[in-house]
């Protein structure tokens, strides 16, 4: 057995039960593929997380990936490289992938219920296998024959990245220096220095694409004069995929880092040396960075699901140890130094952080997974004149929300699934610390925390006229006038309905400041210093909602014939949600006056006086 615990009865209840899967199943792209088989195919890709595929985790962390020099090369260890051959060959990857390059049909929320396992338990290893969704981008947006480079790229298994980054253009991806010049055959030849490529080299599949964005000469600066360029790492015969000469993209080095060690991460050199580095322009239009978008939306969900994923791991783990641990005795015995020790599970504050962990760790999982429901819309409507454009509107809305809350409060839960052990949370004899080290870099990379939330009031509500948040709203606000939940709840829904009047406070404030920004452009600032607190404030609101209902369907099931283990379940379903109601939504309209009342002080402060 390796570290990884999964939680499939809270995945197939989210899936099944609350967000209704079953119905969407048999119908349309999915006819094929029905309930029971669904549940199937999850219990399976358990077995695979807990087992071989997590045996590499621990051991990858701690004897990581070597690069040498000499070669420009990156090999993985032994173990770890059995791990990923026990993932590819499962070929989950085709799941959800377009039937052209060899996937199978199935709804984003399965895919991404399973991506959920793979991720907790190894995500490093996911990471190697971006190649399949990466080639459907290029499949996607490619011209013909690149179209069958993609098919190429999936056949042969080949790994992939995706290459923004450079020294000096990190958030700000337009700082971008790297050039492109044409060549007269049609291809392209690429010059300068990537920085932090996950995956851009390894020796576990015969080839690497590199999708990058580079500057042709004489386009102009920022995003909008960057174009995207596949660049193999071997050229091949692009009808059979036959290997050919190794192409002039180097790894220049690999940094050492905090956590998340199995996944090198790598200079890369495009031009460096004597041979070219050959690129071929995506769908032979200058796109660059609405088709990299294209690769960026899967992987901020991949981010936040990695993260929701390990909290989850994290949770179960700090869980099982607290119900082992015998320290002390019950608080009401406190003054009898004879008393019965009992089980850290009888003490207050570990039950209170126990519930918290929990709340994070479902709530986020329920805010992914009925984010995935969108997709499966857009998804089932592929092909039809369905409109789906109010799908598409709130599954934009919402991944800032997976990737940004889901990192940010994953990385701070986590912290406290390492408390819950004491002492022995801090020694590597248990995967706590090294959960805590890989997931912080979620809140970092496919954008900071910061960036998300900019993403999210800016371009998610403002540009998008509050379509989709109106839509959100609207859901919630029908939860709140539906009144189910066999009369309990009451409480809650009142906690619930005032988080929502604080949200839509917090974000008319910002919108004012944004409208005063008109006429004096430093409230503009304003809006900067609220975005991460209202970011994190609408994820609790959605937590707080989704956990809700997800409390009145397991009051409705313990109105039935429930067997023992499930009334347990749900039980805990709806204790989890009237704890978050009651202790986290009300902090919300402290947050509120703190948005109301802000003010320029500290941007105006001298730098000196920090
Ligand atoms: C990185 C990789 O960090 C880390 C992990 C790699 C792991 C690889 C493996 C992954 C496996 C994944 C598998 C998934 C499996 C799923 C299976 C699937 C089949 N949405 O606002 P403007 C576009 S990589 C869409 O003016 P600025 C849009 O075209 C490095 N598009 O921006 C827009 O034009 P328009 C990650 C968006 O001021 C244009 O950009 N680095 C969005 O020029 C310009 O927009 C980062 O993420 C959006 N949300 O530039 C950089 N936003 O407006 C973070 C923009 O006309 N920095 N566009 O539509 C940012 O995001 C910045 O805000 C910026 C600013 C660069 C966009
Ligand atoms: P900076 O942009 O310098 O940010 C520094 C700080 O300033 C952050 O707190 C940020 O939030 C803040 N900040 C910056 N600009 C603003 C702003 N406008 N408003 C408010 N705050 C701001 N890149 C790739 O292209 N491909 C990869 O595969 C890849 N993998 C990575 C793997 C790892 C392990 C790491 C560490 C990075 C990876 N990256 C990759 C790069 C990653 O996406 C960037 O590190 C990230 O986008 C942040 O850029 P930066 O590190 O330059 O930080």
């Amino acid at each position: 057995m390796g570290h990884y615990k999964s939680n499939l009865r809270d995945i197939e209840f989210t899936l099944f039960e609350v967000l209704r899967l079953g119905e969407r199943l048999g119908t349309g792209p999915f006819a094929d593929l029905d309930e029971q088989t669904a549940r199937d195919l999850l219990a399976q890709v358990r077995l695979l997380a807990e087992g071989p595929l997590a045996e590499s985790f621990v051991g990858t962390d701690r004897t990581p990936p070597v690069f040498d020099v000499a070669t420009s090369s990156v090999s993985l260890p032994e173990p770890f490289k059995k791990s990923f051959a026990a993932l590819m060959d499962g070929e989950w990857y085709r799941m959800g992938l377009r039937e052209e390059i060899g996937g199978v049909p199935a709804p984003r929320s399965l895919v991404w219920a399973i991506n959920e396992m793979l991720l907790g338990s190894n995500p490093a290893a996911f990471m190697y296998m971006a190649g399949p969704s990466f080639a459907q981008v290029l499949h996607d947006c490619g011209t013909q024959e690149q179209k069958g480079w993609a098919k190429i790229c999936v056949d042969r298994g080949w790994g992939a990245t995706m290459v923004l980054t450079e020294p000096d253009a990190g958030s700000d991806v337009g700082a971008g220096r790297t050039r492109a010049v044409q060549q007269d055959d049609g291809s392209w030849h690429i010059d300068g220095v990537k920085r932090f490529i996950t995956s851009a080299d390894q020796d576990m599949t015969e080839n690497i694409f590199h999708l990058v964005l580079a500057r042709p000469e004489g386009h102009k600066p920022g995003t909008k004069g960057l174009s995207l360029f596949f660049v193999p790492k071997f050229h091949f015969d692009g009808g059979t995929g036959e290997l050919g000469e190794r192409n002039g993209v180097f790894v220049t080095n690999v940094e050492h880092k905090m956590g998340l060690k199995a996944s090198a991460t790598c200079e890369l050199t495009f031009g460096g040396t004597d041979v070219p580095a050959k690129g071929w322009l995506v769908g032979e239009v200058h796109e660059g960075i609405a088709q990299m978008f294209k690769v960026i939306e899967h992987a901020r969900m991949m981010v936040g699901t990695k993260a929701i994923g390990t909290l989850s791991t994290g949770y179960l783990t700090a869980l099982d140890y607290a119900k082992q641990r015998v320290q002390g005795a019950d608080l009401t015995q406190m003054t009898d130094k004879a008393a019965p020790r009992v089980t850290i599970t009888h003490h207050p504050d570990v039950r209170r952080s126990l519930m918290m962990q929990k709340a994070y760790a479902e709530g986020l999982r329920a805010v992914y997974l009925y984010t995935a429901t969108f997709q499966d819309e857009i998804a089932a409507a592929e092909g039809t004149d369905t409109d789906v454009s109010m799908a598409e509107r709130v599954n934009d809305l919402l991944l800032p929300i997976v990737k940004g809350v889901g990192s940010e409060r994953a990385y701070e839960q986590l912290a406290q699934s390492l408390q819950t052990l004491g002492g022995s949370g801090y020694l590597q004899d248990y995967p706590i610390e090294q959960y805590i080290r890989d997931a912080k870099i979620d809140t970092l990379y496919e954008g900071t925390t910061a960036i998300q939330a900019q993403d999210f009031y800016f371009r998610k509500i403002i540009r998008d006229k509050g379509q989709a948040l109106g839509f959100v709203n609207g859901e919630i606000q029908a939860f709140l006038d539906a009144d189910s939940g066999n009369g309990r709840l009451k409480v809650e829904r009142e906690h619930l309905a005032t988080a929502l009047t604080d949200v839509q406070g917090m974000l008319a404030s910002m919108t004012q400041n944004l409208v005063a920004s008109q006429e004096d452009a430093t409230n503009l600032y304003k809006v900067g210093l609220s975005s991460v607190r209202t970011l994190l404030s609408v994820g609790d609101l959605l937590i707080g909602w989704l956990l809700l209902r997800q409390a009145t369907v397991a009051l409705t099931a313990l109105g039935g014939e429930v067997a023992p283990r499930d009334t347990a379940f749900y039980e805990g379903k709806v204790a989890v949600a009237s704890y978050f109601a009651r202790t986290v939504l009300p902090e919300l309209s402290a947050r509120r006056v703190v948005t109301e009342n802000e003010d320029n002080a500290i941007m105006e402060l001298d730098e000196a006086a920090f």
